[in-house]
C-alpha cells in the first residue's frame, strides 16, 4: 500500500472515532488523539509519541523545531524505542553482542533497529472520557542485523498520566539478550531552572569520561554537556522546573536504568535535526534496561517494559 492507500486504510478504521484524526507529516503518518485530559501525537514509523500534552499545561515532550518527517529517519524528539540494543552496539554485554555476526556489527545503527520501522496501528480505545489507549505492534524478522524473531507491541495509554508500555514476545526457537531505552525528551522553559532530582547516591557510567563509574549526592543540575547512565535506580527520577513551575515525574516499567543526557553547545551543532540552540529547551530521561541488566527472554517468553510520564 501507498501513502494514500494507508491514510485511506486508517480513516476508514479510526477516522470516526471521537478526538480521533489520522495525520499525514510530509513523508510520516501520524494518529493524534484528544481526550478530556490530554492529547497525543504517535508516529506509525517507529511507534514514536512525538507529543503528549495535558488540558492546561505546556506540552511534556519536547520535539525538535528541525524534524524533516522523512521516511527511515527518526524524528528527534518525543521519545524513541531504542530496542534491541541502546546506544552503541559496542558498548552492549558480550552476551547480546556474540548473538551477532561479527560482519555486521560495525554497521549496525545505533539504538537499535525498530525505531525507523514502521509499526501497524492495532487498536485505538476511548477507556474512558479522560484515557484513550492506542496499541501499535512490529512483528520483527530474523535479518542479518538481528537474527531472532520477535513481536514487539506497544500499548500508549493517554490521558493524566502517559504510559508507554513495550511488551517483548520471542516468537523464534531461540533465546535472545537484548537492551533497550525510552529515549524521553521532556520539554523545559530552559535548562538552566531546571534539576533533576532522584538520581542521589546512585551509581552511573560517565560516558564522556571513559564510562567511569561515579556518583553524586547533589541533585543533577546542567551546566554542560552531559551522558551518563545511572544503573539500578530505585526511585522515581523527577524533573524539578521552576520557571514552567512543575515537577515531571519519570516512573520505570521493568526498567532499573536511567539515561540523562543533554548534548549542550558543541554536540547540539553536530547532531542531526537539532537548532544550535535547542539544548536550551530539552533534557532526556530515559528510563531504560542496559548493561548488567541485559535481559534474555526465552522462547514464548513475553516481558513488558516502559515509562510512565506524569505532572506532579
Ligand atoms: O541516550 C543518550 C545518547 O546515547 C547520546 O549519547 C546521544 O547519542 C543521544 O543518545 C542521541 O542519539 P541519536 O542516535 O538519537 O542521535
Amino acid at each position: 500500500m501507498n501513502l494514500a492507500e494507508k491514510i485511506q486504510a486508517l480513516y476508514a478504521k479510526y477516522g470516526s472515532l471521537k478526538g480521533v484524526t489520522i495525520e499525514l507529516h510530509k513523508q510520516l503518518i501520524a494518529i493524534s488523539v484528544k481526550n478530556e485530559a490530554a492529547s497525543a501525537t504517535i508516529f506509525l514509523q517507529g511507534a514514536q509519541v512525538a507529543e503528549y500534552k495535558r488540558v492546561g499545561e505546556r506540552p511534556l515532550l519536547w520535539l525538535s523545531e528541525a524534524c524533516d518527517f522523512k521516511a527511515g529517519k527518526s524524528l528527534r524528539g518525543g521519545i524513541p524505542i531504542c530496542w534491541p540494543w541502546f546506544g552503541d552496539i559496542t558498548r552492549n554485554p558480550t552476551s547480546l553482542t556474540q548473538q551477532l555476526d561479527e560482519k555486521v556489527l560495525a554497521q549496525l545503527p545505533a539504538h537499535g533497529l525498530v525505531r525507523e520501522q514502521d509499526w501497524e496501528l492495532d487498536s485505538v480505545e476511548r477507556l474512558d472520557s479522560e484515557t484513550t489507549e492506542v496499541v501499535l505492534s512490529l512483528a520483527v524478522s530474523s535479518s542479518e542485523q538481528w537474527p531472532f524473531p520477535a513481536l514487539l507491541q506497544l500499548t500508549v495509554t493517554v490521558g493524566v498520566e502517559l504510559g508507554v508500555k513495550l511488551t517483548v514476545e520471542n516468537t523464534g526457537a531461540e533465546a535472545f539478550n537484548f537492551t533497550t531505552a525510552f529515549h524521553s525528551y521532556l520539554n523545559l522553559s530552559s535548562v538552566s531552572a531546571c534539576e533533576v532530582v532522584g538520581l542521589e547516591g546512585c551509581n552511573y557510567f560517565d560516558t564522556l569520561n571513559e564510562w567511569q563509574i561515579r556518583k553524586s549526592n547533589l541533585p543533577i543540575t546542567i551546566d554542560r554537556e552531559i551522558d551518563r547512565v545511572y544503573t539500578n535506580v530505585a526511585s522515581p527520577t523527577v524533573l524539578n522546573d521552576s520557571k514552567f513551575n512543575r515537577s515531571i515525574s519519570v516512573m520505570p516499567l521493568n526498567a532499573p536504568d536511567l539515561v540523562v543526557w543533554n548534548p549542550w553547545i558543541n554536540k547540539a551543532k553536530r547532531l542531526s535535526h537539532f537548532n544550535d540552540d535547542a539544548y536550551t529547551q530539552m533534557v532526556c530521561l530515559e528510563t531504560a534496561s542496559v548493561l548488567d541488566n541485559v535481559i534474555e527472554l526465552t522462547p514464548g517468553m513475553r516481558i513488558d517494559l516502559g515509562v510512565k510520564l506524569s505532572i506532579a
